[in-house]
Parts: C-alpha cells; structure tokens; sequence
C-alpha cells in the first residue's frame, strides 16, 4: 500500500471585500484541523486567495492586477507556507499569477511536505468570455482576465506517486484526465468556483450543475484509474452564488467522501494509490488497448464539422 491522506479544504464563500489575510487564516484553521487528521497532503480550491473577481467586469487594469499575486509565496501566503511546513504537510492551492513578463494566469500550485514549491500548472480550458454580455444573468470574464495555460498538463513525480492538477473548467474535458491518464497519472488535484446556475439557461440549476461536475469528475477518475480530489470554493459571494461538491472520488469512480455544506469545510481520506494499478493493468491498459491510429482529429481539429455526405 501508498496511502497518501488527503484533506480536501472546501472554503465557504469570500466576500470582495475579504483581504488575503483574513482568507489565509480561514485556510491555516483548516490545515491545523488536518494535521490533527494525519493528512499527508491539503488542496484548496481554484483562486483560493480571493472572491471569484472574473464574475466582475473591470476596464482598468490597476484595479484587476490587485486581484494578481506576483510572487508566491508572498507576504499574505508565507503564514500559510510555514504552517504547512511546521505540520509537515503538502498542499495545493489555486491563485491569480501575475508573472514577471506581465503575463496573467489561473494557476495552482502543489508544495513538498517541507513548503517548497514542486509543481505549478496554469488553467488551459479558459471558460467564458472576454467583454461584457449583458445577455447573461452573470458575467464569467476568464478569457478576458487570463491566458490559456502554456504548461500542457504535466504529471510530476512527488510524495511517493505520480500526481497531476487541472483547474475547474478542465475537468468537464476528456483532453486533460487522458493527457495525465498517458503519463501514468494516480492523483489529480483540482478546484473550483463553479456559479450554481447557467448564465445563458436558467434551467441548468444547482441541480444540474453537480450532477455535471460528478459526471466529470467520476469519469475521468474511473477512465484513467485515478485518484481525483475535487474542492468547491461554495456558497454566496456578494450576491453570485457558486455551488459546493467537494469530493474525493477512487480510481473506480466511486465518491469515497463528499462535502456537506457551503461553508469551510475538511473533509479527508487514506488513498492507496497501489489501487489504481488494477484498471491502469486491465480494462485501461492504454498500451494494450488504444488505438491510436484512430485518434488524429483529436489534435488535428478543435470545432466539430458535420460530414460532407
Ligand atoms: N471557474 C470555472 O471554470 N467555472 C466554470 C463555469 C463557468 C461553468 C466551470 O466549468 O465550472
């Protein structure tokens, strides 16, 4: 057995006027409460230092880079690092990057046991839209606020497994489970800010949201026998609500554990990453059964086309 026990650290709503600081401490309350759980490793959610700002239209660009981290850690974060470090945990978490180059990403981040940095993956699958819509009951600015990830989706080889993180979006896309899928992936981490409706179809409620999210996540985990951690930032911020679904789901796509609330919550699980070899070596064997001189349109094209005839 490779257990690793993982703490999925959904944190509740954060309100636009919430500072870094008051959120890093809500997030060092959770990991003190997973030390006390024996966790190996805590994830947090996508964009885990702020509220959801693409919900906000922003023309001035002063004002979106105060939502941007430049360096990480940083002042607000470094409480949190040490922390970590002092439990000897791992964690991951997902934040506005604003490198050097001036460039601005989704990313998230994973540290070693000892705080140190060892992997950092920056959101490919932008969701959204890059002006105002006034036809959309919310605004989801993604692709005005972000650049497409240029890291690919990397699978690194850390606390004793072979580990991947995708953000939020990715997860609704076969691409990215198989992209880590092909490099051996036993732990996807990922967050989430999820809005709890549809801004282009009423109908498409909570309901619906998470039974598409555990669609997803379920899927990819069973497909490419994998362990998936999934943390929701939940509940209402400013108004927008986003739904919850923190879940740790197995290599044979059962929720192992799952989130009761909106609020911060821990929810936790020893996950023997030697359970995703009996899929990995059977029914997904990739090299037994792929055929891949069938797969070409799957890089070739990325809009759908009817067939001429
Ligand atoms: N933060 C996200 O990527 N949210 C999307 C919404 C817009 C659907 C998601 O896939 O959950």
């Amino acid at each position: 057995m490779r257990t690793l026990t993982i703490g999925a650290a959904q944190l509740g709503p954060i309100q636009k006027a919430d500072g870094r600081q008051e959120v890093v401490a809500r997030m060092i309350a959770l990991l003190d409460e997973a030390a006390g759980k024996g966790c190996d490793l805590v994830v947090y959610p996508e964009l885990a230092l702020t509220t959801f700002f693409p919900r906000w239209y922003m023309t001035d660009q002063a004002e979106v880079d105060a939502w941007f981290e430049r360096e990480m850690p940083n002042a607000a974060t470094r409480p949190l690092f040490d922390k970590a470090a002092g439990h000897g945990i791992a964690i991951s978490f997902g934040y506005a990057e604003l490198t050097a180059e001036g460039r601005r990403f989704n990313t998230s981040i994973l540290t070693d046991k000892s705080g140190s940095i060892v992997a950092a993956y920056r959101k490919v699958h932008l969701p959204g839209h890059a002006e105002h819509d006034p036809a959309r009951t919310h605004q989801h600015l993604e692709k005005r606020y972000f650049e497409p990830g240029d890291l690919g989706f990397p699978v690194w080889r850390t606390l004793g497994g072979n580990i991947g993180m995708c953000i939020c979006n990715d997860r609704r896309w076969p691409e990215t489970w198989r992209v880590m899928g092909l490099q051996d992936v036993e732990l996807v981490v990922l967050g989430f800010n999820t809005p709890s409706v549809n801004s282009q179809k009423a109908e498409e409620d909570g309901e619906k949201r998470h039974f598409h999210h555990l669609l997803s996540i379920q899927a990819g985990a069973y497909q490419n026998s994998t362990w998936v951690v999934a943390v929701a930032k939940a509940g209402t911020e400013d108004g927008h609500h986003l739904m919850g679904g923190t879940v740790i789901v197995d290599p044979d796509g059962t929720v192992v554990a799952e989130a009761q609330g909106e609020a911060d919550e821990l929810i936790t699980y020893a996950c023997d990453l030697d359970a995703t070899r009996f899929g990995k070596e059977t029914v997904f064997d990739f090299a037994r059964h792929r055929r891949i001189e069938h797969y070409g349109l799957i890089t070739e094209r990325s809009g759908a086309e009817a067939p001429s005839q």
